[in-house]
């Protein structure tokens, strides 16, 4: 047995907790216009408190004209209307607290929407205003300007720059917009760009939430002169160049590039080590308030050694371990990523996360359904090769139980608990993701994310499966959800929702997410180890990620499995058990 990490006998919060993702349009709809809401949210909070998760992330319900689903902030300070009120925030927090649920909200510093005060007073105003300072307007090159003023791309595809027409009427200068040309770059060498945000961090750190998720949080700070790059940047594993050799950029990121799923430079825009500067004025802001509240990164950011500065002591207090969800499912790179994880984590003495499912990606009982499971498409169309419902569903348990064993804190994102796939033959029509719209008749056409993100099933029985009251939905359930209903599996034994509550019960009984964490020798197919609280209990954790059945150490006794066992007192192939040890 190889110790890897050592346990700890207390700790904050943060440092173990299970996260839940509300995706706030998606979650539950109150007022019946088929787009949840935030009094939705306030009265399904029970569902979490019996799932046995810490705390929950919302997504920006901030007012916006939903061009990037909310990514998209018209003003930080404000709720949109479609989602409620002020008021309707404030009662979801106070009723999340009385549950014992602390509150992460998202905060996205990178962009505003193009609706944002600032923004429209930047196009009415002059080149070289201080209107337009708090963006990045540059002039284009070329004679005219008719050219952009570098070669950077959208991640959601095509320029990252689009010319605006001046006040007078004639073309003028281009902005800059890492995403959607609905979300203008801010510029954060801008004092009052840094003095607002700590503003709006206070404005809600006031109103008494428990953290917040940073979003984009590696891409605030650009290189200086905004130089070309020459590449395209995919920021999901990592970027791949021209000549297209992922495994060449990885085999240059570092001592842990055997893990990287494809990362190297990050290119001018990303990962700047200027960011770390603001979030170490963040981390004292959140200082002065009471009740650990917490920072959490995302942060495309590899290899993990390189993430890990985003979490060193003085900054955030988490990052999100994207490399850990990009893993294929293989025995032997869980074992690497968990391995380097832990280590790149402990030597700035930061919890590792754990995250296998979100907004932006293919649900993982989907990715881990496909011919080459686990790896991370942009999106599934019905043209596409559909996953193997059934197949992903058993690997998804199984990846579930691995991760929920681990020591650390974890993030479950909505409708996992109930073991849901990605909606994989939306019509094109119902589509939103502006990733859909910027690289649709393109090479790199992506179906976009809008089939992680379909409204919950709660009611087998009721219209729109009682996501909402009038049955509408601003996307369409498949029929045969019924089936993923939280009321057809609750109380059912075996079902996925039953088996993420046993797996919140037994990992804060037995304080997983303070455990160590100790290889056990396997096959190599196996992903086995052990973790021991500080009053020596210990639990085994055995994932058959291979296609023959292993036999169960002699004596075992089986807490929970994310499968049936064989009668022979086998683990079958894709499933994960958790042992008394
Ligand atoms: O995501 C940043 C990000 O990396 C994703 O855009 C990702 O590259 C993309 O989903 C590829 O599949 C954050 C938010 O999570 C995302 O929802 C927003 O669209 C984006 O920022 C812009 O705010």
């Amino acid at each position: 047995m190889t110790q890897v990490h050592a346990a700890f006998p207390t700790a904050e919060w943060w440092r173990t907790a299970v996260i839940y993702q509300v995706y706030p349009r998606s979650f539950a709809d109150s007022d019946g216009d088929g787009v949840g809401d935030l009094p939705g949210i306030t009265a399904r909070l029970d569902h979490l408190a019996r799932l046995g998760v810490d705390a929950v992330w919302l997504s920006p319900f901030y007012r916006s004209p939903q061009k990037d689903a909310g990514y998209d902030v018209a003003d930080y300070r404000d709720i949109d209307p479609v989602f409620g009120t002020l008021d309707d925030a404030d009662a979801m927090v106070a009723a999340a607290h009385e549950r014992g649920l602390r509150v992460i909200v998202d905060l996205v510093p990178n962009h505003t929407s193009a609706d944002h005060a600032w923004f429209r007073a930047a196009l009415a105003a002059a080149p070289g205003s201080p209107e337009r300072a708090r963006y990045l307007f540059r002039d284009g090159k070329g004679p005219d300007g008719t050219e952009p003023p570098n070669d950077w791309r959208s991640v959601f595809g095509g320029p990252a720059w689009t010319r605006v027409t001046e006040p007078d009427g004639t073309p003028g200068q281009w902005y800059l917009h890492l995403f959607d040309s609905s979300q203008p770059d801010l510029d954060w060498t801008h004092p009052e760009v840094r003095a607002e945000f700590v503003s709006v961090l206070r404005f809600w750190l006031d109103r008494g939430v428990d953290g917040f998720r940073v979003d984009v949080a590696h891409g605030l700070v650009k290189a200086e002169g905004l130089p070309d790059w020459g590449r395209e940047v995919e920021m999901v594993g990592g970027t791949v160049d021209a000549a297209g050799d992922p495994a060449a950029d990885a085999a240059a990121a570092g001592e842990d590039a055997d893990v990287v799923t494809g990362a190297g430079d990050p290119g001018p825009m990303f990962d700047q080590d200027g960011v770390h500067e603001i979030y170490r004025e963040w981390r004292k802001v959140v200082e002065e308030y009471d009740g650990e509240r917490a920072l959490v990164a995302e942060a495309w950011v590899e290899p993990l050694s390189r993430l890990a500065r985003y979490v060193r002591p003085d900054e955030m207090h988490q990052a999100f371990n994207f490399t850990f969800l990009t893993t294929r499912w293989d025995a032997a790179a869980y074992r690497r990523v968990i391995t380097a994880s832990l280590r790149a984590n402990d030597a700035v003495g930061a919890p590792t996360t754990w995250v296998l499912s979100n907004h932006d990606v293919v649900r993982h009982p989907s990715r881990l359904g496909l011919p080459d499971p686990g790896s991370r498409p942009h999106g599934i169309a019905a043209t596409d090769v559909q996953p193997d419902e059934e197949l992903g569903l058993r690997r998804g348990r199984a990846a579930t139980l691995l991760m929920l064993g681990l020591p650390g804190s974890a993030y479950v994102y909505q409708g996992e608990e109930l073991g849901l796939p990605e909606h994989t033959t939306l019509p094109d029509e119902v589509r939103t993701d502006p990733a859909f719209f910027r690289t649709r008749g393109t090479a790199e056409a992506e179906a976009g994310r809008d089939g992680c993100r379909v409204p919950l099933p709660w009611q087998a029985d009721a219209p729109a499966f009682g996501f909402s009251p009038t049955g509408a939905s601003w996307l369409p359930q498949p029929r045969e959800w019924a089936r993923y209903a939280a009321d057809a599996q609750d109380g059912v034994e075996g079902s996925t929702l039953e088996m993420y509550r046993a797996a919140l019960r037994l990992r804060r009984e037995r304080r997983l997410g303070a455990g160590g964490l100790e290889w056990v020798d396997a096959q190599p197919d196996v992903v086995a180890f052990r973790t021991v609280d500080a009053d020596g209990r210990g639990t085994a954790v055995v994932a058959n990620l291979g296609a023959t059945p292993v036999p169960l150490p002699a004596g075992a006794r089986v807490l929970l499995a994310s499968g049936p066992l064989g009668d022979d007192g086998t683990v079958p192939a894709d499933t994960t058990v958790w042992l008394d040890a």
